[in-house]
């Protein structure tokens, strides 16, 4: 066994936070160094498949001119449009076919950076016994802070990745280690 596969166990998920086109360099809302984590993302994939580890991978889906873009009203410039190459996950990333795949930020009313915002995954999860929640990807200070904040409300032990997520501001991205920390997750 990986070192990895070491330390997963039955009743615990992956959770694979966008892995997007868009969130790394090139892409539209660019985080420096957004796709490097990539591989290590693969690694924590490969050792999840071996071990029957549920993987899960969410992407930002947006409509057209979704109110979380600038031109209407919102705070980011226009990213992960439905259907776009940007909003396709990173081509180096290696889900498995049986990856569930959490589609999230499509309400025109309101934007969903965690994924547990009315996707129904805490019932899913719970339903399947998991109690243990390892989570990486983009970005950091943004839809994985409110998915790990999510995902301790909700009762899961909750495990931060913190080889395989960045930030998009240093600043924030530390702000957002000290709100996940606070909030009981452990940040690995
Ligand atoms: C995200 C900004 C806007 C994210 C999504 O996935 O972290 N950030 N939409
Ligand atoms: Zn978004």
């Amino acid at each position: 066994m990986t070192n990895i596969e070491y330390r997963l166990e039955a009743g615990d998920a992956l959770i694979v936070v966008d892995m997007q086109n868009d969130f790394c360099p090139g892409g539209l809302l660019p985080i420096k160094d957004g796709h490097m984590i990539v591989p290590v993302i693969n690694q924590w994939i490969n050792a999840a498949v071996a071990k029957r580890i549920p993987v899960y991978a969410s992407r930002d889906w947006h409509p057209l001119e979704h109110l979380s873009f600038k031109d209407s009203g919102g705070l980011w410039p226009p990213h992960c449009v439905q259907d776009t190459d940007g909003a396709r996950f990173h081509p180096n990333l290696k889900l498995p076919d049986s990856a569930i795949i959490i589609t999230k930020g499509v309400r025109f009313d309101q934007d969903q950076n965690s994924v547990f915002d009315q996707t129904g995954l805490s019932v899913k999860l719970k339903k399947d016994g998991i109690k243990r929640l390892w989570v990486c990807g983009l970005a950091e200070d943004v839809c994985l802070l409110a998915t790990v904040l999510d995902g301790c409300r909700e009762g899961f032990e909750v495990m931060l990745i913190s080889t395989a997520t960045q930030a998009i501001s240093p600043e924030s991205g530390e702000k957002a280690r000290r709100d996940m920390r606070n909030a009981g997750a452990q940040i690995m």
